[in-house]
């Protein structure tokens, strides 16, 4: 089928990124796909080879439209109210050949209960254009009964044959503390964390920490807001230089704006992966490493049930509940910061049989392209 996905840059990169994969989701499955976006921008760095079969389409106001035959299925990504005048040419187009459509309303992602109830929900257009046609809502998830997580066919399989030294040695990224470009033995090398945050309260507390600690950690930080969120603390803050510390135990490298490929790998050859939004969420699950999640703040505070159902969900142990809940600045006040952080080092090994299992349990669902295909079957 040919599908025509209309997605609206908000902020930050989660809004392209998940419209991105699904559109090679669905393409590496035989689909064709035309993609959307009013700012295409972080598409340049995030996918900088494209994709076969998937076309990404300029959305200007209006939308130019000429010599555009609609697709089979129209997917509004987040509630971006798709342009007028293509829903105008789609609804004559499905009803001009009496023919059956698709027109999915896709949600973001959350491990609260309404997903589940509301997954698949039909919603009539009462008004505009499109009157008459019915949108469907669905629902990415967690569980069974929504539509799943979004995870590439060949993904174990690529996971399978990845060399954690030799992606470090092909990034040109040396520990600082070793003149080597492949790390020491298990045991002997330091921590891998990668950071890909805001600005978490926390972050100098939690830099201290590991400057501290007698295990040495390399950090690696993600271009744009988490580099400039560390270098700020590191130089203001607390007075150390950029890149790494007195005491060598904490060392920093500040990565490029990496491909959504290399982005994976970088989660993978972690040991403790932070990540912010929904789509670093779900990668660093299929990374299978212990993460923190740093959840898209709102100003209705929506956000706090959305980190407890998904902690919830994941069955997380209390220190890593306390571990998020500093990270995202919601501790109770009689639980100092620092300690918060110094037991979350102590508790790495213990959270892995948590995300250990959490992977396999999500391996075990469909798919989100998939889930959407077969609801499509149903519909279209
Ligand atoms: O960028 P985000 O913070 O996006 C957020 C969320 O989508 C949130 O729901 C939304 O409401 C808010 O923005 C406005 O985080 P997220 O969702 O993890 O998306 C980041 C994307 O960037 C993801 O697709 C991975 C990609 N990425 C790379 O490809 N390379 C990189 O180097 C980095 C740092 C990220």
């Amino acid at each position: 089928m040919r599908w025509d996905i209309f997605c609206r840059v908000i902020d930050n990169y989660g809004d392209a990124g998940v419209c991105w994969r699904l559109a090679v989701n669905l393409a590496q499955r035989g689909q064709t796909v035309r993609l959307w976006v009013d700012d295409a921008s972080a598409l340049a760095w995030m996918a900088p080879d494209g994709a076969p079969s998937v076309q990404v389409m300029a959305w200007q106001t209006p939308l130019a439209l000429e010599g555009i035959t609609p697709g089979d299925v129209l997917v509004e990504a987040f509630g971006c109210e798709i342009a007028p005048e293509y829903i105008a040419i789609y609804a004559q187009y499905t009803r001009a050949r009496g023919q059956k459509y698709a027109w999915i309303n896709l949600e973001y992602l959350t491990a609260e209960g309404y997903a589940a109830r509301c997954h698949g929900l039909p919603s009539p257009v009462m008004s505009g254009p499109g009157i008459g046609l019915t949108k469907h809502f669905f629902y990415p998830g967690f569980t069974s009964d929504t539509g799943g997580l979004l995870r590439e066919a060949d993904l174990l399989t690529r996971q399978a044959s990845f060399d954690r030294n030799a992606w470090l040695a092909q990034q040109h990224l040396t520990w600082p503390g070793k003149p080597v470009a492949v790390l020491p033995d298990e045991g002997l090398r330091p921590r891998l964390v990668s950071l890909f945050c805001y600005e978490p309260a926390h972050l100098g507390t939690w830099l201290k920490a590991l400057a501290n600690d007698i295990m040495p950690t390399w950090l690696l930080v993600t271009a744009g807001r988490s580099a400039a969120a560390v270098r700020q603390i590191l130089q203001n803050d607390l007075g150390l230089p950029p890149g790494q510390n007195q005491h060598k135990a904490l060392s920093i490298s500040y990565l490029p704006a990496l491909s959504q490929t290399e982005f994976d790998h970088l989660l993978w050859a972690c040991d403790l992966n932070f990540v912010r939004g929904e789509d670093s969420l779900v990668r660093a699950l299929w990374a299978g490493k212990p993460l923190i999640w740093q959840i898209y703040p709102q100003d209705d505070h929506a956000h706090h049930a959305k980190l407890r159902a998904f902690l919830d969900w994941l069955q997380a142990p209390p220190s890593l509940r306390q571990a998020h809940a500093c990270w995202n600045d919601l501790l109770d006040n009689a639980t100092p910061a620092a300690d918060a952080l110094r037991a979350m080092l102590s508790s790495l090994d213990a959270w892995q049989s948590t995300f250990s299992h959490a992977r396999q349990t999500l391996l075990k669902q469909r798919d989100l392209a998939d889930s959407l295909l077969q609801f499509v079957a149903k519909t279209h």
